[in-house]
């Protein structure tokens, strides 16, 4: 954990006193931006990474990234400074008061070291605790004048050379069971989820989909938070609807559904409905026992899902089944309503962009209304390629577009958001250029939260108050930190500035263009 995610306070200066050479800090303006900076470092290297924040008010205002970090299952090491021992008694100021309830119930185990010998112990319990599945947040508090006090050697060297691992290869027997059942079944699904990806599994269900021809379905888009499957390999059928009704309706066909590396579901909004249909049964294979515990219906396998792919590849023989139909190339994109005339519509502008893409390319999202259209165009088929908030917590996407290009400092990021997105995090902004992070920021602009105008039609609500942005100007804004930026309003002109700021690598870009409202699914 040689690069840490930060913003300090007075509390936290005596931890980065002397601090190595080797090591690197990535500092953030606010918290909310460090955590998502972190969030989206450690979900593109599978490793723990440290967040350092300033003592209680620092951990409040990162509470939104913490509970978006737990969602991503981003393996992160929260630490926190605190008053000196002396003084939390009497509450000095900065005391963090109740120190280890400010984070929950977001984190997976939050600490403050009886005495200041217990911490080394105590960071390398975070590490394990955040590492092992499901990856998630662990904090730390750490009152200041502990780095001023000798640790206990032994006992510190040997929790520092501990190594914990976490892949546990799920119940044999079960996954025969399951390898049989899906062999004779009469119409058998794959439902890919996120952690296929996290877990390196993607070339496992490629396998096991071609082996048993089977169709894939991803996991519904509001808690896609990665890719489990390549969205232009035929087997590939599209993305489940996210309400239980619907999601039940599209599978009802199939006798057996499997659904790997995911919740079951992550439903939302709420369309009631049979949970599944009369004539399906539901299995699903999860490194997570929460999720395995709380799922509605259906059987749950426990075990790392890479493994778990691999071994039903082994387990399976080939199929005489035909595979599914060849899903079509997206049709030309729905053009604007005409109101305004002069403006693209979501859907050219998603084509605009996979005009503008590259194989190499990975896209950090957060623009609510496109975010169909866009995984409906630029069909990600590379693993590691594609993040999203899976809470739908705001504020995520600028800050884990700079954590991913830091980790991934040779393939071009490119973050598309909405202008009402990108406030929650805009500080982030500064972040990318001051550690120069070529990171090609999209900003849809319609003068809206759109996808809450949906959402009360959906809701059946009149008159709600506070759904519209009148001059956002997100380019100004990013003027403001230094940001190259660009303004354009054509398709062909958008996909132009576009291949210009992704081929560009010397630091960040923004790009903005302005679109008509909607909800842009294809
Ligand atoms: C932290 C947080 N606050 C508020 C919301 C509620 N919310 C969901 S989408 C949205 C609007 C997004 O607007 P914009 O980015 O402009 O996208 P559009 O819907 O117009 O495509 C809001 C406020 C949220 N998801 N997270």
């Amino acid at each position: 954990m040689t690069t840490i995610f930060g913003n300090p306070g007075s509390t936290e200066l005596p931890m980065l006193a002397d601090f190595p050479d080797d090591f690197t800090y990535i500092l953030g303006l606010q918290e909310l931006v460090v955590m998502g900076m972190a969030d989206g470092y450690a979900q593109a290297t599978g490793r723990p990474t440290h967040v350092n924040l300033h003592t209680a008010p620092g951990v409040g205002n990162a509470v939104g990234g913490i509970f978006n970090a737990q969602a991503n299952k981003a393996p992160l090491v929260i630490t926190a400074g605190q008053q000196v021992r002396p003084q939390i008694t009497i509450e000095a100021n900065l005391t963090n008061r109740d120190a280890v309830v400010g984070p929950q119930p977001y984190v997976k185990w939050s600490h403050e070291p009886p005495r200041a010998q217990d911490v080394p112990g105590a960071l390398a319990r975070a590490i394990h605790q955040a590492s092992l599945p499901p990856k998630g947040p662990a904090f730390v508090s750490i009152p200041m004048d502990d780095w001023g006090a000798e640790a206990d050697a032994d006992r510190s060297a040997a929790a520092i050379a501990r190594r914990v691992t976490g892949r546990a290869a799920p119940d044999a027997d079960a996954l025969a069971a399951l390898a049989d059942r899906i062999e004779q079944a009469r119409s058998p699904v794959l439902v890919a989820g996120p952690d296929i990806d996290a877990a390196g599994g993607w070339e496992a269900a490629v396998a096991l989909s071609e082996k048993q021809r089977l169709p894939v379905w991803a996991t519904p888009a509001t808690g896609g938070s990665r890719l489990g499957f390549p969205e232009r390999h035929p087997h590939f059928v599209g993305i489940l609807p996210p309400a239980i009704g619907p999601l039940s309706e599209t599978l009802k066909a199939h006798d057996l559904v499997v659904v790997v590396g995911s919740s079951v579901f992550p439903y939302y909004p709420y369309l009631p409905g049979p949970l599944l249909g009369p004539d399906t049964e539901l299995v699903m294979l999860t490194s997570d026992p929460g999720e395995a515990a709380r799922a509605p219906m259906g059987e749950a396998i426990v075990g790392d899902v890479g493994l778990a792919l691999r071994r039903l590849v082994d387990l399976v023989g080939d199929t005489a089944r035909p595979g599914p139909e060849a899903r079509p190339e997206p049709p030309p994109p729905t053009p604007t309503s005409g109101d305004p005339p002069d403006r693209l519509s979501g859907s050219e502008a998603m084509a605009a962009l996979a005009d503008a893409w590259r194989d190499d390319a990975i896209a950090v999202v957060e623009t609510p209304s496109c975010t169909l259209s866009l995984r409906n165009r630029l069909r990600i088929s590379r693993p590691g390629s594609y993040y999203f908030c899976a809470s739908g917590g705001l504020g995520f996407g600028i800050a884990a577009a700079v954590g991913v290009q830091l980790a991934e400092p040779q393939r071009p990021v490119v973050c598309v958001l909405g202008e009402g997105s990108a406030q929650y995090g805009i500080t982030a902004l500064w972040s990318a250029l001051a550690h120069r992070a070529p990171v090609t920021f999209l900003i849809l602009r319609n003068d809206e939260y759109m996808i809450l105008k949906w959402f009360a039609m959906l809701e059946q609500v009149a008159g709600a108050p506070g759904l519209d942005l009148p001059g956002l100007d997100v380019a100004a804004v990013a003027r403001g930190y230094g940001m190259p930026t660009q303004e354009v309003s054509g398709r062909d002109e958008l996909t132009g500035a576009l291949e210009q700021a992704i081929a560009a690598d010397e630091g960040p870009r923004l790009v903005q263009v302005p679109v008509a409202s909607g909800m842009w699914l294809d």
